[in-house]
């Protein structure tokens, strides 16, 4: 069932994934509780925005309200392109070759541990969209200050990493006591180094894993593909009538977005005028369909507006 969500809303879900501090993720979520039509369609969603809110709430109590610090504003990064990502593992598992492998931009690898000091950023390019990619320094059996989750906590999808040459259950265990402490959402797990693994069979862990080798660029085109399944988003084209549409400048949207939140994203006037919409896709050539349509991937709009 089409869960059709108003503008509104989106708004203020957006202001949700851009808070920063608990306060301004608590309103947000507050909002959103708030405007999300009340039907069936939206009962897990309603359900978990309740759990967000209760899971604040405590961690609001358990500590004093502080201002947020110089420090924190100043890594606060500002988001860029589909979606933002960031690193999370210990020292040496990797994440700055990953990084390296997946932007090509320059950071800091090196054998010694504590080489990536402050957050690095860099675009990772997919098919004709680009995901912002943050390196992290090690925050897994170290010494971490809040900034640092804040920017995880910021990102819609953090890649928990860990070498699976090393003790990996430890390291996995390690790297879910954080997720738990620091509430992080949208987790995709990864290992790295499997050019090590003994007669290069692939082992079963604990948590399901994308299996690559940063240093011999094995698996980084999958990793790619699951960053973008794991941001849970569509691209949609828009066409003028009569005209093809420009498949290098996709709308990026939620999955399960409607048409309107579709017709909202270009302009507010252009939704509230809306009368239907054209679709062609895989499937369709011209398809008439309504405001409540719940957009795909790939799928190239044409509105008619009053
Ligand atoms: N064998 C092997 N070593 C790797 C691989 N990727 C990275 N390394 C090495 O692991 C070490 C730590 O890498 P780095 O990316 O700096 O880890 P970080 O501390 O997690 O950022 C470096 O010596 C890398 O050369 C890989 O795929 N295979
Ligand atoms: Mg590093």
């Amino acid at each position: 069932m089409p869960a059709n969500l108003t503008p509104q809303y989106r708004e203020a879900e957006q202001r949700y994934r851009e808070a920063i501090t608990a306060e301004e993720k608590y309103a947000a979520l507050k909002e959103m509780f708030a405007l999300i039509p009340k039907h069936k369609g939206t009962e897990k969603m309603q359900a978990d925005i309740k759990k967000k809110i209760s899971r604040l709430e405590k961690e609001m109590k358990q500590k004093p309200k502080t201002p947020i610090s110089r420090r924190e504003k100043m890594y606060n990064i500002s988001k860029q392109g589909a979606g933002q990502i960031g690193l999370l593992g210990a020292a040496n598992s990797a994440k700055s070759s990953l990084f390296f492998a997946l932007t090509g931009t320059d950071t800091v690898i090196a054998s010694w541990p504590y080489s990536t000091s402050h957050p690095v950023v860099g675009m990772i390019q997919f098919q004709n969209i680009q995901f912002q990619l943050i390196d992290m320094p090690p925050m897994i059996r170290e010494h971490t200050e809040p900034w640092q989750w804040g920017i995880l906590r910021n990102a819609d999808v953090v890649l928990a990493v860990f070498a699976a040459d090393s003790d990996p259950e430890t390291q996995i265990q390690a790297i879910i006591e954080k997720i738990t402490e620091y509430h992080l959402d949208n987790v995709l797990w990864v290992t790295t180094k499997i050019d090590r693994l003994p007669d290069g069979k692939l082992p079963r862990f604990s948590v399901e894993a994308q299996f690559t080798s940063p240093l011999q660029l094995v698996g980084i085109d999958e990793l790619s593909v699951a960053i973008f399944d794991a941001l849970n988003i569509v691209r949609v084209y828009t066409k003028q009538p009569g005209k093809n549409a420009d498949m290098n400048d996709p709308v990026i949207l939620k999955k399960g977005s409607v048409l309107l939140d579709a017709a909202y994203h270009l302009h507010k006037d252009f939704a509230e005028n809306l009368k239907y919409a054209r679709l062609w896709n895989s499937e369709h050539e011209g398809l008439r369909v309504a405001r409540d349509y719940v957009m795909q991937d790939g799928d190239i709009v044409e509105f008619h507006i009053r």
